[in-house]
C-alpha cells in the first residue's frame, strides 16, 4: 500500500515518469529488507536490480484509448515528462512464487512467504498542478 500511494505521489505535471517506478521500487525493497527478503546495501540492491524475482515488472502503463495505450515512455536516455491531461496506471506488486530462485548473494525464501502475491492498482489522471485518482471510490 505505501509504495503504491508514494509511488502516486509521484505523478504531477513536470516530474518524469520514471520517478513512478523508482519511488515504488525503493519502498518494496526497504519492506522486503524489513523482513530479511533481501540483505545488504539498498542502493545496490536497486542499481543491481536484485528485487527482480520479487517484483519484475514496472510499475504502470499509459491508459486512455485502450486497455495498455500506445505511448513513449522514454526518449532515449530521457524519461517522458509528465503532463496535464496524460491517464496512466499506478499498479506495484509483490510476488513471492513457491518456486522463487532469489539472485546470488541473497538469502533463501522462508516457507511461510511462498505463494503470496499482492498487487494494488488505480488509475490516475495528471491535472494542471497535481494529479486526481480516478479510481478512488474502488474498494482496495
Ligand atoms: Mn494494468
Amino acid at each position: 500500500m505505501l509504495a503504491q500511494t508514494q509511488a502516486i505521489s509521484q505523478v504531477y505535471p513536470g516530474n518524469p515518469y520514471s520517478k513512478i517506478h523508482e519511488t515504488a521500487v525503493r519502498v518494496l525493497v526497504e519492506g522486503l529488507m524489513d523482513l530479511k527478503l533481501l540483505v545488504g546495501d539498498i542502493e545496490e540492491i536497486i542499481k543491481e536490480e536484485k528485487y527482480k524475482p520479487f517484483y519484475m515488472h514496472r510499475t504502470g502503463h499509459w491508459l486512455g484509448l485502450d486497455l495498455h495505450d500506445v505511448g513513449v515512455y522514454q526518449y532515449g536516455e530521457n524519461p517522458q515528462v509528465l503532463q496535464a491531461g496524460q491517464v496512466l496506471t499506478v499498479e506495484p506488486g509483490i510476488y513471492i512464487s513457491p518456486h522463487i530462485k532469489p539472485v546470488e548473494g541473497q538469502p533463501e525464501v522462508p516457507e511461510k512467504w511462498r505463494g503470496i502475491g499482492v498487487r494494488i492498482e488505480d488509475d490516475v489522471l495528471v491535472t494542471v498542478d497535481n494529479h486526481e485518482v480516478l479510481t478512488a471510490g474502488v474498494p482496495k
